[in-house]
């Protein structure tokens, strides 16, 4: 058995959740528990705050965790990154008044920035040789500068529509960040085959991801040109069909490719093009 460390609720939850179930993971009813079980793999689920993963797996109370990196690099708890299923996509930036003007980093020198991730920043300000005065504030960091509190803001942005609706105007990009799966650096040898499997299934959910399976049938004096039009990652599959002069073509190809791809099969005389939907890719 091992046990992951999701965030309870906000903004990770449901796509953590979403990415297990994915895996072919089902897990019991979670609401307002701490602690809840996979039906059908030797997982437990502990549902903690973000800022609580990094020193849960460190400590080693959950053998893996998924958080946002931004949280990991703030923490400083030494864990290792094993996989970024792909999601809670952002970035740590640094914004000012949208009125002020800006000349560069130096801007800082002597400014007061509010943020909830006050040693990432520390460790921006040393690195770029600011003597910046950070405000640790846990919520709302975007309303500081119109109450008077701060003449700036380091925090987290997506859209960036946050920051434009409080007046602010996004100046220095600081560090991206995404959900990371993590884990202790040398995890117990008992757990690391469980570990092993469970990033198996979820890489195998991540790379079926924006692709399709493709089905056409081909004359058999087209193929060469067909499968010079198909970009496929590996050798495709040919089958002859009951009617000798045709052959049907299976492989996988990218979603963003499917349309250029079906019109090119069929103008030089494809039939019956299917297209589905892939779950896993397993190679
Ligand atoms: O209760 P708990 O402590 O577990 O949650 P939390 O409130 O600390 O975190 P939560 O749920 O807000 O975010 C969890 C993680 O999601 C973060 O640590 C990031 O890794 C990631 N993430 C991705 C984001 C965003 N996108 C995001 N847009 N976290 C926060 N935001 C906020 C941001 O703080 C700002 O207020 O959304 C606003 C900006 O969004 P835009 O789209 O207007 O730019
Ligand atoms: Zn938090």
């Amino acid at each position: 058995m091992i046990r992951i460390a999701l965030q309870a609720k906000g903004r990770l939850n449901e796509e953590s959740m979403n990415l297990l179930a994915d895996a072919g993971i089902s897990v019991e009813e979670s609401k307002r528990k701490l602690l809840s079980k996979a039906n059908n793999f030797p997982l437990e689920i502990l549902y903690l705050r973000d800022d609580d993963i990094p020193q849960a797996v460190a400590n080693r109370i959950a053998d893996v965790g998924i958080v946002g990196l931004n949280e990991v690099k703030e923490k400083g708890s030494p864990v290792d990154i094993l996989y970024e299923p792909g999601f809670g996509k952002c970035r740590l930036s640094l914004a000012i008044p949208k009125n002020e003007p800006y000349n560069g980093l130096q801007y800082f020198n002597g400014k007061k920035v509010a943020t909830s991730y006050p040693k990432i920043l520390a460790e921006y300000f040393r690195e770029n040789g600011i003597q910046g005065q950070i405000e640790e504030i846990a919520g709302s960091v975007e309303i500081a500068p119109s109450i008077g509190m701060t003449d700036a803001v380091f925090d987290i942005v997506s859209s960036g529509g946050t920051l434009i609706s409080n007046g602010l105007v996004e100046v220095e990009t600081v560090m991206y960040s995404q959900a990371v799966l993590i884990g202790p650096p040398a995890p117990d040898p008992e757990k690391e085959p469980l570990i092993r499997k469970l990033i198996f299934r979820l890489e195998s959910v991540k790379r079926s991801k924006g692709k399709k399976y493709i089905l056409v049938n081909v004359p058999n004096d087209k193929l060469d040109r067909a499968l010079e039009i198909i970009p496929c990652m590996k050798s495709p599959t040919l089958l002859p069909l009951a009617d000798q002069r045709w052959s049907a073509i299976h492989t996988v190809v990218d979603e963003e490719l499917i349309w250029d791809v079906t019109e090119q099969l069929k103008s030089i005389g494809a039939e019956d093009i299917l297209i589905l939907s892939l779950e896993r890719m397993i190679l």
